[in-house]
């Protein structure tokens, strides 16, 4: 019973990542070898074997608490290990979120970020570039019983006074509905913890899943970051149900609130109605309880306004139980196996097709670019090989005439090669305007501004006025950026056309590049911002500042998330936009030399002719080699790149 379906599928395509991975290596090594990649070649490649490497798989898990989230996991990844690896049990168990995924650079452990760190700035992505934030415990990875042991810490909990409580943002005084949770001793159990790092050499997570197990109860509202960040770059997200409980108001929320928005088109979303083992009732036949069980499938998916084939019955329990026993049938009756496959369908081939389409852009990039620069040589050669065949028999006179040609060739060339440094120095001035406008540092002032801002307001009006003028400055910035991109590739764009027209240099269309993409998540936070806006500070009372500033503080980290992507891939592209020119350049030099050493060689002894053009036909041969080598390792990415870890085409799945 080791393998399921999802583990499978997870497995080829991790082998099929790392085929693809080979074989672009081999086209990059190669290239190296030859001498035939420039700076910005090796590094697209790279970037697309770093991106294949650290190609991760995140899956998080939303609901309300005790639905069995943790069990859940614990059947679908964890049943290897023979017993329960994440804490289950009936109440209030997880209490913080909870990240699974392997880095081999540390040991396997368990770290935890105390929830005292709630008072301080910074979200927990600033904190995770923190060590000595965390609290690190280290998995005994020889004794299953002891890691459930340190695991068990994922539950801890402290008993701190209402105001403590408050000041963490983990209760507020003006809603009775928490109020509520305060024993009578007017003390409240809290997590210990505000977020866990489980480390540990699981295969999956070693060939990069990322599983999310969430807490229950309201968590995801008190951890912006959840909202924000974690749950919309998932790229696949269950939410579970329970067929004990029924789909209770709070569950309605949790859906509303915070599964339903985050459906982008690529994510793939599953809605699980677990516990259906509660329905197994033996005085019924089999007949009987699957009605009651597409009875409550049927009422669940009508009050989250889903068809039915998108909600799975399953029983986690009954399924950890049967992998760990080896009961094939329990197995079957629980479910599971159609969830799993459901879930690696919706899961890998998306994941896949992006992967592919990165891969595929870089190699093609790099391939054509190779291909134009020895297309350009080997005709070249050609063209001095036709000129010498032309010499034989011919006077001195003529192979003078010859060489004055070639000498104004080069000349004018190198005006031309004025041109281009002068225009380099232009394109400088941009690029450092551009560099400014989009840069981090202007940025961390708009940042600075906005927390100012948002520190005096008292009230509401203020802090939606502080937010609104930060949205416009950046917004701003990220026009004007987008405007300066504009003018730098029209100016590259006339460049590479004179140089073609004029020196007969390969025509290339320089890169395209847009910020598009990041004014629409700008667009996305903004109103993500508006909505909590409306739900939650509307109402602000005095006290409540520490949850707007935290909120802002995630806020913020996310802008800078967004900035700092933005800006790698600016930079990425300015280079790309430059390095052919260059390359062509330094190679359309050195042709013009050989050419006049050649034509000079002739002018000094006329017998070496043959031996000269001998020597040019094979290199003829070399850069025909070369060409022809090329293409077979392009063809070798491809077609891995057009298989599917079974061996089928991709294309099919469309
Ligand atoms: N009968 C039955 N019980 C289940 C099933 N799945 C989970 N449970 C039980 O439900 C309780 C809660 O399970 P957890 O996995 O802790 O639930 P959770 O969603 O992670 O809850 P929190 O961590 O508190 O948010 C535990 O006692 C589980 O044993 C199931 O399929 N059938
Ligand atoms: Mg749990």
């Amino acid at each position: 019973m080791k393998s399921t379906t999802l583990v499978d599928e997870f497995e080829q395509y991790s082998a099929w990542r790392n085929d693809v991975h080979a074989r672009v290596e081999a086209l990059r090594d190669w290239l190296n070898a030859q001498e035939l990649g420039d700076a910005e070649s090796e590094m697209r490649l790279n970037q697309a074997l770093g991106r294949l490497q650290d190609d991760k798989l995140n899956v998080a898990v939303v609901a309300e608490f005790s639905r069995g989230k943790s069990e859940l996991i614990n059947a679908i990844f964890f049943s290897d290990y023979r017993q329960r690896v994440l804490p289950s049990s009936a109440g209030r168990t997880t209490m913080c979120p909870t990240e699974l995924f392997f880095d081999p650079l540390r040991r396997p452990s368990l770290r935890l970020l105390p929830i005292e760190t709630r008072r301080r700035d910074g979200s927990i992505a600033d904190f995770k570039r923190d060590a000595g934030a965390w609290t690190e415990f280290p998995l005994n990875l020889d004794s299953a019983e002891e890691i459930g042991a340190t695991l068990m810490r994922l539950a801890d909990t402290v008993d701190v006074d209402a105001a403590t409580a408050e000041a963490l943002g983990l209760l507020n005084s003006a809603d009775e509905e928490t109020m509520r949770g305060l024993a009578c001793d007017g003390t409240l159990a809290i997590p210990r913890w505000r977020h866990a790092l489980i480390n540990f050499p699981h295969p999956l997570l070693k060939q990069g899943l990322v599983i999310l197990d969430t807490p229950g109860l309201n968590a995801i509202g008190t951890e912006p970051e959840l909202t924000l960040s974690m749950l919309p770059s998932a790229h696949a997200v269950l939410f579970l149900l329970a067929a004990d409980t029924g789909v209770t108001k709070s569950d309605i929320e949790i859906w509303r609130q915070y599964i339903a928005p985050v459906q982008g088109t690529s994510r793939a979303r599953l809605v699980v109605l677990n516990k259906i083992d509660g329905l197994w009732d033996e005085l019924k036949t089999e007949a009987q309880i699957d009605a009651e069980i597409a009875r409550q499938v049927a009422s669940s998916a009508a009050l989250l306004d889903l068809p039915q084939s998108q909600l799975y019955p399953v029983s986690a329990h009954k399924a950890l139980v049967a992998k760990v026993k080896g009961d094939a049938a329990l197995l079957a009756k629980s479910r599971l196996p159609e969830l799993e496959a459901a879930l690696s369908q919706e899961l890998i081939p998306c994941k896949q097709a992006l992967v592919s389409e990165s891969t595929r852009a870089s190699v093609e990039d790099v391939v054509v670019k190779t291909t134009e620069l020895l297309e350009t040589r080997l005709a070249t050669i050609q063209d001095q090989v036709d000129e010498l065949q032309g010499l034989r028999g011919k006077n001195r006179d003529v192979v003078r005439h010859m060489m004055v040609k070639a000498n104004a060739d080069k000349q004018q060339f190198e005006r031309g090669l004025e041109q281009f440094y002068a225009l380099r120095n232009v394109f400088a001035t941009q690029v450092g305007a551009l560099r400014q406008r989009l840069g981090m540092e202007a940025l961390r002032s708009e940042v600075r501004h906005a927390r100012r801002a948002m520190e005096t307001s008292r009230f509401s009006a203020g802090l939606r006025e502080a937010m609104g003028h930060f949205f416009r400055e950046v917004d701003g910035n990220l026009e004007a950026s987008a405007a300066t991109i504009g003018e730098i590739r029209a100016m590259m764009t006339a460049m590479y056309r004179k140089f073609s027209d004029e020196h007969g240099l390969a025509a290339v269309s320089p890169p395209d590049h847009s910020l598009q993409k990041y004014h629409r998540e700008m667009a996305r936070l903004e109103r993500v911002f508006d909505e909590r806006f409306n739900t939650v500070f509307k109402m602000m009372t005095v006290g409540q500042n520490q949850l707007t500033a935290r909120f802002f503080e995630t806020l913020a980290s996310k802008v800078v998330q967004v900035f700092e992507l933005a800006n790698s891939e600016t930079e990425a592209w300015l280079k790309a936009l430059i390095a052919p020119m260059e390359t062509q350049v330094r190679e359309h030099k050195t042709q013009l030399k050989r050419r006049l050493e050649s034509v000079s060689l002739i002018h000094a002894a006329t017998e070496t002719l043959d031996e000269r053009i001998a020597e040019l036909e094979a290199s003829i041969e070399t850069v025909r080699d070369q060409l022809d080598r090329l293409a077979r390792l392009n063809l070798r990415v491809a077609e891995a790149l057009a298989d599917e870890p079974d061996g089928t085409p991709l294309a099919r799945m469309a």
